[in-house]
């Protein structure tokens, strides 16, 4: 029974990895996430500059998941490339996270990333939902056109975006449309979390987490099936491009659900918040058991098979 599979020419152990933002601010976690048995991994999402974020608390645990608006808290953008340059490429890929805060930032730090020669894949976060005052790039449609022509021109090698979900069916028509449109953009991570949504805590009658009076995004278990729907949505209508599923990932029938829908590596956000790199250990043996109750044996056998009724 064989988990690797491959990714834009590059072989993974397994098709799991984390979400960016998770695990992946710090060297400490980074070197984590390599040690541990991830397929691939994905640095935090970085800005020109380092950032403190949000005041805290800015994350917290819910019944089913999660609610965060940590404000891109990040070590700033070479801090993250000295980690591109050291890491081991031989081990497992690495996903390189941009999410400057204006265009000319993320144009000065992709010219950065293509001059340091890293063998990184940048993932272009286009949903951040947390900044106070920046609206999500990918649900301003002619913003989205705009900012993928200039890292087009601006950047020589396949990319990839992260989205933010999608509700409508004439919306997933319009930004596939738009994304097709542009060649370089190899691959779609789907979906960031459900942008501000709102907790409350019973008995003190007050909101759970400090910035935009307790507005936040959404992870966990509350997600999966907008998740499912965004990795469908978009694999049938980009057949060019490849999938990476992100959204409520906490079992083996979770990944193999994402992997069915089309996606080619899963990510893992809020459950790797709750229980560390370790998780990817279970995750791994959890996919092998149900493979082996279906009979599949790898994993292309059923990836992107999803069956209509
Ligand atoms: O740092 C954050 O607040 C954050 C980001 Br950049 C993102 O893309 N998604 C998210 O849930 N939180």
């Amino acid at each position: 029974l064989d988990l690797s599979t491959f990714f834009l020419g590059r072989p993974l152990t397994a098709p799991l990895m984390n979400a960016s933002g998770v695990w992946c601010n710090v060297n400490s976690q980074l070197h984590a996430l390599a040690e541990s048995e991830a397929g691939a991994m994905v640095t935090k999402s970085c800005t020109l500059l380092r950032r403190d974020g949000n005041p805290e608390p800015r994350y917290h645990t819910l019944t089913m998941g999660s609610i965060n608006s940590m404000g891109l808290p990040n070590e700033g953008h070479q801090y993250y490339l000295d980690y591109a340059e050291r890491h081991d490429y031989e081990n497992k890929p690495l996903f390189f996270s941009v999410a400057g805060l204006t265009l000319d930032d993320n144009l000065t730090i992709v010219a950065q990333i293509q001059d340091a020669y890293t063998p990184a894949l940048l993932e272009l976060n286009l949903s951040c939902p947390n900044v106070p005052g920046k609206a999500q790039i990918a649900y301003d449609f002619d913003a989205l056109d705009v900012i993928l022509a200039e890292i087009s021109s601006a950047y020589s090698r396949p990319f990839g975006v992260k989205l933010p979900p999608y509700f409508d069916i004439a919306h997933f028509d319009e930004v596939a449309d738009i994304l097709n449109r542009y060649e370089k953009v190899n691959f779609i991570t789907c979906i960031n979390s459900i942008g501000n949504g709102l907790m409350i805590d019973m008995e003190s009658e007050t909101v759970l987490i400090k910035p935009k009076q307790g507005f936040g995004g959404i992870g966990g278990e509350y997600v999966l099936p907008t998740a499912l729907a965004n990795v469908n949505a978009f694999h049938q209508r980009c057949p060019k491009k490849s999938i990476i599923g992100c959204g409520g990932v906490n079992t083996g029938e979770h990944v193999f659900m994402h992997l069915l829908a089309g996606a080619s590596i899963v990510q893992v956000g809020t459950a790797l918040y709750e229980q560390g790199p370790d998780i990817f250990v279970r995750l791994k043996a959890e996919l092998a058991q149900i493979m082996q109750e279906k009979g599949y044996k790898t994993i292309r056998e059923f990836q992107g098979k999803l069956k209509t009724l």
